[in-house]
């Protein structure tokens, strides 16, 4: 258990003068640097919406290590306004001809030409009424034509109150396409609401909008009563005001801070093949969904339940708002009432689904690249990670062992030996993950060659016997694109007879290749293709030019530029089981993965699926893990893994990582060290490395193991570290799994009612109780950390934070990343081993961190590690600890379900925070001997116990 090494940390503010002196000091540099930056903003327009500045990233390249500053820009408005015809550079007289209002900004990103007051639209019909909704007609008022195209004369409004803290505000044409249900049903509370948290008006004039309150404090917390609402076939638009300017989340984008810039900043939506290179562009994941934070610290969540590609610009305060630019579909918005962060997290993904339960392995370490030249490669990196003690559960294969970069094949020339190497893994209680690419290779050529490799492999021929591929855009050919076997074409996997294709090439990988796979990664699944970067592709595989492939308006997507919105993907007017991929285009990823679960479940039945996908969308947690992408070895990259993390969490994901050390370029010495450290508390801990460079060499080796016998030993410590957190880790899971809890929390959902939290993102806590303070920066030997007020122990050696409810400056040689343990909870931990197989064996500890008033709580969930469903078939453990006023420790077996836990025990009971040391100890009413207790360092240690896990039991003591 804890108590390994020592380290100090020191209080600020030993001499008071100094301090006075240095923060005049930083308030006149501050301002210096405000005024640079501001000029600099004026000047250096747009660095971070113009993406191919972004994407062209040279070898090596350092951009800026620091969060962006976030500098107001000057602010004509006198309201929330919206962009007429953003993308003409009109002037005033053309703004008025076209029937909009001039605002006359003297700023790029602040638009000039803004909507009447009275654009948008009037009630014609009050409809429904009833207790739980309300719905009208509405009629268009103002400007009745928009892109060249048509604005609808007449819309729908419902609004519909779904509980207490839950309601759906939908605006749709007559014929707005739909999100089918079998994509995302949204789930509903259930129960009567008896206390609802809020009420809803609606504003008539100048112009419709509907107005939710908070019930509690009337603060206005969602507000559509902004001019510009447009519904036209393929633009729609809306806009809404914010409470607060306190606003985390939408994606998957690479944001530079956690909090939002709401500086005039544009986010495109639209799932795309792009590495998160900096700010500012769409990446793999669709989520349409924000947090805001009242500024009396209640949090609402907003999802906005569609599809389309998008743009979401943000307004700053005095008049912060939102608005929505998507390419068509309803407006159908969910809002969460909170009231606190966490809650509204739990009500969102009550309603969008819960995050799947992971295997217990896979919250052990994961060991990846893509560039393993064959076997032996892999072999000795598994093997000298092994020697080193360097614990690890899983390898991952690329897709190196493929033949011909054909899904579901080994290639017998370089993996030849694939099966019977998975066959040691699980030997030695490793498992072994392989990565799957939805483009199935379709060239007749290598196909009859594919037939030597692997004689019975006909996955292309079978899946167009089933019919399951994209189609053209004319609904009866196969949409042909290119990606790594070269032609493609895309399974629809949104077609219900997909999976169990799926499954039998599953099973053909397990059963014909003979490699008994653990887990599936799914990756370029946006989808990805390479066609349209090919200038001399053939006519008959080129996108129409048509109004999908080509829309009117176009959100600022990567490469939207050029007016095509299926650059790098699959044509917009190909068609799917869901509907035309225009619409659907950014469910792809989502829909695989749901496939993938199917298959999954039907080739190992009774066994949790475990998934990684690198495209998602709402709800696709439910089925998968997510890591971060494409990320570069750069040390600005480490910090934003943890924004990237905090944000999947915060939209439903549990399990989620970045790829540890950097996957692009070569990383460094120092680099991995501290990414080994922050990554081994990712709730997913994967090393993955890019193969080579544009110069054609080989990134360097980034295992552990292939670094000095320093680096082994400060990783294998940390990695152990996790391991021993793994039951804490677990029960985590478990609780996100049941009831929509966060594993990684910023510290706001923790300490909403500390500002100070706000903007904290360069901390992490995992679960409410453990604090991870990392150095994210070179050369640092010291590390400046934010504890909120309470009590904080360090894990290492008990001691305990002087100076909460402020910034304290921690000791952190390279060799140490400083982890805290919050007073009033107890964390269960394990033994560690070289694989959760073992560790799972192994004894119990506990950690109780006693709070102000010297109680503390907490709780193990156990299981088999492995079974669908636990839960719902009782087949589990669940322990209750409590320590109450300093007294007693109560070890109470709640729920004893799951037979092979009887064995188990707990070895070791520490007492972190105690005034003085205990007198007398007993256990279930037996004294302790004298070498049972032990005092280390601020921790009491109660070891050699030998008690069971499942069954109740009490320490006591005496408190001299
Ligand atoms: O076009 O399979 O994000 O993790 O190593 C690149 C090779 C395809 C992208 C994934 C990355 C993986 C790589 N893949």
């Amino acid at each position: 258990m804890p108590a390994e090494s020592k380290h100090r940390s020191r209080g600020p503010g030993r001499c008071l003068s100094f301090v006075v002196f240095l923060v005049a000091l930083i308030a006149i540099a501050g301002l210096a640097v405000s005024i640079l930056t501001y000029i600099k903003l004026m000047n250096d327009e747009e660095i971070m919406t113009s993406p191919s500045a972004a994407v062209g990233l040279a070898n090596g390249e350092h951009i800026m290590t620091s969060p962006s500053s976030v500098m107001p820009v000057p602010d004509p408005r006198t309201e929330a306004v919206v962009a007429c015809y953003p993308e003409e550079n009109f002037n005033q007289a053309q703004c008025e001809k076209n029937g909009c209002k001039w605002l006359g900004s003297n700023h790029p990103r602040v638009p000039s030409c803004v909507f009447e007051n009275n654009a948008g639209y009037v009630i014609e019909t009050n409809d429904t009424q009833t207790e739980t909704e309300r719905s009208a007609t509405l009629k268009r008022a103002g400007l009745t034509e928009m892109y060249g195209m048509e604005v609808r004369e007449q819309i729908k409004v419902t609004v519909e109150s779904i509980g207490d803290h839950m309601l759906r505000i939908y605006f749709a044409a007559n014929d707005s396409w739909e999100i089918p249900s079998e994509a995302l049903p949204m789930k509903r509370p259930t129960g009567t609401s008896t206390n609802k948290q809020y009420d809803v008006k609606f504003v008539t004039s100048p112009i419709f909008g509907v107005v939710v309150t908070r019930k509690s404090t009337g603060a206005v917390v969602f507000d559509t009563s902004i001019p510009g609402l447009i519904f036209t076939d393929q633009f729609v638009q809306i806009s809404t005001r914010l409470p607060s300017d306190n606003l985390y989340g939408f994606g998957e984008h690479q944001h530079r801070r956690f909090k939002h810039d709401m500086n005039w900043r544009t986010w495109p939506i639209f799932t795309r093949d792009v590495a998160p290179v900096d700010e500012g562009i769409n990446m793999y994941g669709a989520h349409p969904v924000y947090m805001n934070l009242e500024n009396d610290s209640k949090a609402t969540m907003v999802f906005l339940k569609n599809s389309h590609g998008m743009d979401v610009v943000l307004q700053p305060n005095p008049f912060p708002a939102i608005t929505y630019k998507t390419l068509g579909g309803s407006l159908d918005f969910y809002v969460f009432m909170g009231p606190s962060p966490q809650q509204a997290v739990q009500q969102y993904t009550e309603a969008i689904g819960r995050p799947m339960m992971p295997p217990y392995w896979s919250l052990g370490f994961h060991l990846c690249r893509w560039g393993y030249k064959n076997l032996t490669e892999v072999e000795n990196i598994v093997e000298r990670n092994l020697r080193a003690g360097i614990p690890q559960d899983t390898q991952w294969g690329d897709i190196d062992f493929m033949y011909k970069k054909f899904v579901f094949t080994v290639d017998k020339a370089t993996f030849k030996e694939l099966p019977e190497f998975v066959d040691y893994l699980h030997s030695i209680g490793k498992k072994y993950i392989v990565i799957v690419d939805p483009g199935i290779g379709n060239n007749d050529t290598i196909i009859t060659e594919a037939a030597k490799n692997s004689p019975s492999y006909n996955m292309y021929q079978d899946g167009k016997d089933a019919n399951i591929y994209v189609k053209k855009s004319d609904g009866v050919q196969d949409f042909e694109g290119k990606v790594w076997p070269g032609r493609t074409v895309f399974p629809d996997f949104t077609n219900p007879n997909c999976s169990s294709w799926y499954a039998k090439w599953i099973r053909y990988f397990r059963n014909s290749e003979n490699v008994s796979v653990d887990g599936l990664w799914i990756d370029m699944n946006e989808p990805a293709s390479f066609s349209f970067d090919d200038p001399n592709l053939p006519e008959s595989m080129k996108c129409q030019n048509n109004s999908w492939n080509n829309p009117p308006f176009m959100p600022h997507i990567l490469q939207g530029d050029t007016g095509d919105l299926f650059r790098k993907t699959v044509c917009m007017d190909a068609k799917q089981y869901w509907g035309d991929h225009y619409k659907v285009h950014s469910l792809y990823g989502h829909s695989h993965a749901i496939a993938t679960h199917a298959a999954l479940k039907e080739v190992m039945p009774g066994k949790r699926p475990f998934i990684v996908t690198r495209s998602s969308f709402a709800g696709t947690s439910q089925y998968a893990a997510h890591w971060l992408g494409d990320n570069q070895s750069q040390w600005r990259q480490l910090p934003w893994s943890i924004i990237g993390m905090l944000e999947f969490s915060m939209f439903g994901f549990s399990m989620i990582g970045a790829d540890i050390c950097g996957f692009y370029f070569n990383t460094n010495y120092e680099l991995c060290l501290r990414w080994m450290q922050v990554g081994a508390f990712y709730p997913f801990a994967r090393n993955h490395n890019a193969r080579k460079g544009d110069d054609g060499k080989f990134f360097r080796d980034q295992d552990p193991a292939s670094w000095d016998e320093e680096f082994v030993g400060i990783t294998r410590h940390i990695l152990l570290i996790r391991y021993k957190m793994l039951p804490y880790y677990y029960t985590l899971f478990h609780e996100a799994h049941l009831h929509g809890k966060t594993v990684a929390r910023p510290l706001m959902f923790e300490f909403p009612e500390d500002k100070n939290t706000w903007n904290i993102d360069r901390q992490f806590l995992i679960g409410p109780a453990f604090m991870v303070t990392p150095v994210l920066e070179e050369n640092k030997t010291t590390v400046d950390g934010y504890f909120p007020k309470g009590r904080w122990f360090s894990y290492y050696d008990g001691e305990e934070i002087h100076n909460p409810g402020a910034m304290n400056t921690l000791n952190a040689p390279l060799s140490v990343i400083n982890l805290h343990m919050r007073g009033g909870y107890i964390i269960p931990m394990q033994e560690p081993a070289n694989s959760t197989v073992y560790s799972r064996k192994r004894d119990f500890g506990l950690a109780v961190n006693f709070d102000e008033s010297f109680r503390a709580d907490g709780h193990l969930f156990w299981d088999d590690g492995e079974s669908e469903d636990t839960f719902g078939s009782n087949e589990y453990l669940l322990v209750h600890f409590n320590a109450t006023k300093g007294e007693r420790l109560d070890i109470t077996v709640i729920h004893d379900g799951y037979a092979e836990a009887r064995s188990l025990k707990i070895g070791m009971i520490e007492l972190f925070g105690f005034i003085s040391f205990p007198g007398e100890l007993y256990i279930d009413g037996k004294r302790l001997p004298a070498n049972q207790i032990r005092f280390k360092y601020h921790v009491v240690q109660i070891v050699d116990l030998n008690i069971p896990i499942a069954q109740n039991h009490t320490l006591t003591w005496t408190v001299y």
